[in-house]
C-alpha cells in the first residue's frame, strides 16, 4: 500500500461541482457514508440542489482525520453476486467534531443555508429509556447539556441549541430526520427534543413543536464495519489509497414520512426513496423481520461459534431458525405495508443474509442489545403474548443475550461487550445458577423489559430457554427448537 497515492477531489470526473452544503449530519458512520450519502449524492445527480452534507462526529476525530486529507471523498464497493462495484462518494464537504469545538458546529446548524440535520447515532445516541421512549434525565451529558447549552455534548443538546439560535435570529427551523433503527424514529426523536426544549425553555418547546417537522423514516442496507483489509483491498483494486471506504450489499431501501419544513427537501424520490405518508407498517416490518432476526443469529450464533450472519445462515439449524421466526412469531405481528409481500420479503432478507462476501461479523450486531431487544425482539414478544401465541423462538434469543452480555462464553472464555449496560450484567448470569432467581435478575432491569417484566407467561418461557442453553448449549437448543 506504500507508495500508493491518496484518493483525493482530483480522483472525481472532470468538471465536477462539489455540492454546497444544505445539510447537516450528525455521526458520521460507515452506514451513513453508505445509505444516507449514496441516495443524497443521486438525488442531486438528477435534480440538483445544495444538499451537500457538513458531518460531525459527537466524540472522536477519527473519521475527520481519515476524510480531511482526501478532500472528504470516499469509495463505496458494492459486494454483490457479480463481483465489487466501486464508487466515488462526494456529497461530504467538511467533517467537524464536535467534542472539539462545539461552537463551530453550532455555528454551522444555526446558519441559514441548513435547511436539514440528519442523524445515525446509534439507539445509545438518544439518551432515552428505551422500554419507554422517554429522556434520561439522569445522564450525565444530558445534565451537563442542560446546565452549560452553549458546550452541549449529546445531540439533543446540538439540536435544541441550534434551534433555540435559529428562533432568535428570526430564520426557520431545520427539518430533523433521523435515521437510526429506532420504531417512530421521527416522533421518538421529537418528543425528546421537546422534553428537553422543555426543561430549558417553554416557549421554546413549543416554537419547535409548531415549526419544526421530524420525519419518520425506515433506513435498509447491510454495511460491515470497515476493517483495514478492506482498506488494503480497495486501495490495490483502485491504485488509490482511501482511509475511509465503505463495504455494502447491493440492497438499499429508505422508506420517508414526507413532512419537511417548507417542503424544502432534496429530490429524495429521483433516487429511488420512498417518500409515503405513513411510515409505521415499514419501519415495524423492518425492525422485526431483519433487525430481529438479526440479534437473535448475532446472540444464538455467536455462543454457537458462528463468526459472522453469513457462517450462521449457513448452517441449516440456523436458516430453520430464522425461518421459524419469520412464520410463526414475527409475521403474525405485522400489518404488511402496501404492495408488500411478508413472505416474500422474509425470503429475499435470507438471500441477503447468505452474501458471502458480506462479513458482518456476529459481535458486531451483538452490540448494544440493552438498547436493541426492545424494539427488535420485545415487542414482537408482547404482541404475541397479547394474542395467546407463545414464542419459543424469540425467548431463546432473549435468553442467549442474557447469557453473552454476562460476559462469558460456552467455554468459559470472556466476551468483550460492548454496552451501555454491560457493567451491570456482567457476571449476572454466573451469579444466579438457578433458572428461575437468574431470570429475575434479569428482569428487574426496567428499562430494557419494562412491563414485559410482569408478564408470568413471558417469565416461564424464558426460564425455559435458559435451561435449554445450560443443558444443550446454544446450537443444540435451537436444534431442539427448530427440529
Ligand atoms: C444490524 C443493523 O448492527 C446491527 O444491529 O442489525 O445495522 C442492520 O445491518 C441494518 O439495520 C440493516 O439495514
Amino acid at each position: 500500500m506504500s507508495g500508493t497515492k491518496r484518493l483525493s477531489a482530483t480522483d472525481l470526473p472532470d468538471g465536477t461541482q462539489r455540492p454546497k452544503p444544505g445539510i447537516v449530519h450528525l455521526g458520521l458512520g460507515a452506514f451513513f457514508r453508505a445509505h444516507v450519502a449514496t441516495y443524497l449524492a443521486d438525488a442531486m445527480a438528477q435534480s440538483g440542489g445544495d444538499w451537500g452534507v457538513i458531518g460531525a462526529s459527537l466524540q472522536s476525530p477519527g473519521m475527520r482525520d481519515r476524510l480531511a486529507p482526501q478532500d472528504f471523498v470516499y469509495t463505496t464497493v458494492e459486494l454483490g453476486p457479480e463481483g465489487k462495484h466501486h464508487r466515488l462518494i462526494d456529497v461530504v464537504t467538511d467533517v467537524l467534531v464536535a467534542r472539539e469545538d462545539p461552537g463551530k458546529l453550532l455555528d454551522v446548524m444555526s446558519a441559514p443555508e441548513i435547511r436539514l440535520v440528519t442523524l445515525t447515532i446509534t439507539e445509545k445516541g438518544y439518551c432515552h429509556v428505551p422500554a419507554t421512549g422517554r429522556l434520561r434525565t439522569d445522564d450525565p451529558d444530558i445534565a451537563h447539556d442542560l446546565d452549560t447549552p452553549a458546550h452541549p455534548r449529546t445531540a439533543l443538546g446540538f439540536l435544541v441549541e441550534a434551534l433555540g439560535r435559529r428562533r432568535e435570529k428570526g430564520l426557520r427551523p431545520f427539518t430533523v430526520l433521523s435515521c437510526d433503527n429506532l420504531p417512530e424514529n421521527g416522533e421518538v426523536l421529537c418528543g425528546l427534543v421537546l422534553e428537553f426544549a422543555m426543561a430549558r425553555d417553554p416557549a421554546l418547546a413549543e416554537w419547535i413543536r409548531t415549526e419544526a417537522r421530524f420525519p419518520n423514516c425506515m433506513v435498509d442496507r447491510i454495511v460491515p464495519a470497515t476493517t483495514e483489509q478492506d482498506i488494503e483491498d480497495v486501495s490495490s483494486a483502485t491504485g488509490r489509497l482511501d482511509l475511509a471506504p465503505v463495504m455494502h450489499e447491493p440492497f438499499r431501501q429508505w422508506v420517508v414520512q414526507d413532512d419537511f419544513v417548507d417542503a424544502d427537501r432534496p429530490d429524495l424520490a429521483a433516487a429511488g426513496v420512498e417518500m409515503v405518508a405513513d411510515v409505521a407498517a415499514f419501519e415495524k416490518m423492518k425492525l422485526r423481520c431483519l433487525n430481529g432476526t438479526h440479534s437473535a443469529l448475532a446472540y444464538l450464533g455467536y455462543l454457537a461459534g458462528h463468526a459472522t450472519i453469513c457462517d450462521a445462515v449457513s448452517d441449516p439449524v440456523f436458516e430453520h431458525m430464522c425461518r421459524d421466526l419469520w412464520q410463526n412469531e414475527i409475521i403474525p405481528t405485522l400489518t404488511p405495508p402496501e404492495n408488500t409481500d411478508l413472505a416474500a420479503y422474509a425470503d429475499a432478507l435470507l438471500g441477503r443474509y447468505r452474501n458471502p462476501a458480506i462479513r458482518h461479523a456476529t459481535w458486531q450486531i451483538a452490540m448494544d442489545g440493552s438498547q436493541k431487544l426492545p424494539q427488535r425482539i420485545l415487542g414482537t414478544i408482547a404482541d404475541n403474548l397479547r394474542a395467546g401465541r407463545p414464542c419459543p423462538g424469540l425467548s431463546l434469543a432473549v435468553a442467549a443475550w442474557m447469557k453473552y452480555v454476562s460476559g462469558l462464553d460456552e467455554a468459559g472464555q470472556p466476551i468483550d461487550v460492548r454496552d451501555p449496560l454491560a457493567g451491570q450484567l456482567h457476571g449476572l448470569w454466573q451469579a444466579h445458577p438457578e433458572a428461575k432467581a437468574r431470570v429475575d435478575a434479569y428482569l428487574a432491569h426496567h428499562s430494557v423489559f419494562g412491563d414485559l417484566a410482569y408478564d408470568a407467561q413471558f417469565r416461564t418461557s424464558l426460564i425455559d430457554a435458559c435451561d435449554a442453553l445450560d443443558r444443550l448449549g446454544a446450537r443444540a437448543a435451537v436444534e431442539g427448537l427448530v427440529s
